[in-house]
């Protein structure tokens, strides 16, 4: 079946026609695009066209798409099984890598980012007895009732429901305070302090565009919550194994870290780990509750391995960093020399291209990007193909399959659609 029989099918069985809100290609206008086979830095759809992949399924494909070993882990694997509903070894050793690359003392598996931050919440709550919650706007940690919502009216104020469904009740219970910004976070605590349970973060934001840390802003999330008897939360589920092989060493006093992505070699997978005093509160040592049917999954633990086995010397890395390093420079060539009101931000093998002047430092400014301008460069890379994510406020995932060659095909394709998107002095000009 084509691409338009398969999308006219899912429309009829799926709201949006997909199983993910951000897959819809509803910010940049146009049609999702179903894609029947992937290998390396490719992804094929079913019209049988090829793409340069940047979207990396979000962030868990580091090694690229049907890696070898991975996929003969899995095969291997699923010859044994592929659910025993029980402790396998498989579950052990991806675990004692996990624990041994990031220090954390003890964890447990689940099955998505979002079991691991919710997860990661009850725990706090339980340990401290309190009941708030303080996230950040633009970060982005999973569908869990009590994370999906906004910015109340004042600056260290209660939250507003950002989701039809959430309780008024529950949405009150998170503090939504702005990305790099000490003194709200100073406010906050100064107003709310012995009410926190814990303040959750992304390390390096990757939910409203790449949006790198100020360090005083590390700083304060290292100091204040721990001065006011708040568990701090990384969310490195993004950044987990992507910036290096552990976690990103951005919080590294963290009390909880919550993992996902690329410990699962692209299957369904979440993680949580901490001291353990604070994980022994789980059931069934402790009295917080968390389960699941396919936690520690077989298959899911033999492609972690094989993925983080894969990346364990290191050298996959510096590679990715470079290519990185060479798409951030060829895509700022490219704005510059088109004159484009854009910028580019790289974090390790994150990377995005804002379409605003400056590099945004929190969601305020990563909100005033041009998202009209990025949907038609989306529409004119997907033209050239190359395949980013549908909406400004993903990042693009280098791999370890991408060649120089790719990087290099690009940084032209970028030039040619930045021409053909921007409004403005470059448009109808051939520049170059
Ligand atoms: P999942 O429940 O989607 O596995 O993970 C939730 C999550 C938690 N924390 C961070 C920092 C995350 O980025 C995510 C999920 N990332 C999005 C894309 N940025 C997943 C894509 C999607 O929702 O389809």
């Amino acid at each position: 079946m084509d691409n338009a029989g398969l999308r006219e099918q899912a429309r009829t069985l799926f709201p949006g026609g997909v199983s993910s809100p951000v897959r819809s290609f509803r910010s940049v206008g146009g049609e999702p695009i179903p894609i029947v086979r992937a290998a390396g830095a490719r992804v094929y759809d079913a019209d049988g066209r090829e793409y340069l992949d940047y979207v990396a399924a979000y962030g868990p494909l580091i090694l690229g798409h049907a890696h070898p070993a991975i996929v003969a882990a899995l095969a291997e694997a699923a010859a044994r099984g592929t659910a025993f509903g029980a402790l396998s070894p498989g579950e052990v050793e991806l675990g004692q890598r996990i624990c041994a690359a990031t220090g954390l003392e003890r964890m447990r598996f689940v099955n998505s980012g979002t079991e691991a931050t919710m997860t990661a919440l009850r725990l706090a709550r339980a340990a401290t007895g309190r009941d708030l919650i303080v996230k950040f706007e633009g970060c982005y940690h999973g569908h869990a009732d009590g994370l999906l919502v906004k910015a109340g009216s004042g600056i260290a104020t209660l939250g507003l429901s950002d989701s039809a469904g959430v309780p008024a009740a529950v949405a009150a219970g998170t503090a939504v305070l702005p990305y790099n910004d000490v003194s709200a976070l100073e406010t906050w605590f100064g107003q709310h302090g012995a009410e926190t349970a814990a303040v959750i973060v992304e390390p390096v934001a990757g939910n409203m565009g790449v949006v790198a840390p100020d360090d005083a802003f590390l700083e304060a999330l290292e100091t204040l919550p721990r001065a006011n008897g708040a568990i701090v939360i990384a969310d490195e589920v993004i950044t987990g194994f992507r910036l290096r092989y552990g976690l990103s060493g951005l919080l590294p006093n963290a009390d909880l870290v919550c993992l996902g992505k690329v410990i699962g070699g692209g299957l369904p997978v979440g993680a949580l780990g901490g001291r353990t005093e604070l994980m022994g509160q789980l059931a069934p040592e402790g009295p917080v509750y968390q389960a699941g049917t396919l936690s520690g999954n077989p298959l899911v633990m033999a492609a972690g391995s094989a993925a983080l086995d894969a990346l364990q010397d290191g050298n996959a890395y510096a590679r990715i960093d470079e290519l990185a390093r060479h798409l951030e420079n060829g895509l700022a060539a490219a704005v510059r020399r088109g004159q484009v009101d854009a910028c580019v931000v790289r974090s390790g093998s994150l990377l995005s291209l804002f379409f605003r002047g400056e590099p945004p430092r929190n969601y305020a400014e990563a909100s005033s990007c041009d998202t009209q301008t990025f949907a038609r460069f989306h529409r004119a890379m997907l033209d050239r193909g190359v395949m980013l994510a549908p909406s400004q406020y993903e990042a693009w995932f280098v791999s370890v399959a991408h060649s120089e060659a790719d990087i290099d095909l690009t940084v032209r394709a970028a030039h040619e659609a930045l021409r053909e998107a921007s409004p403005g002095p470059i448009a109808g000009r051939r520049v170059g």
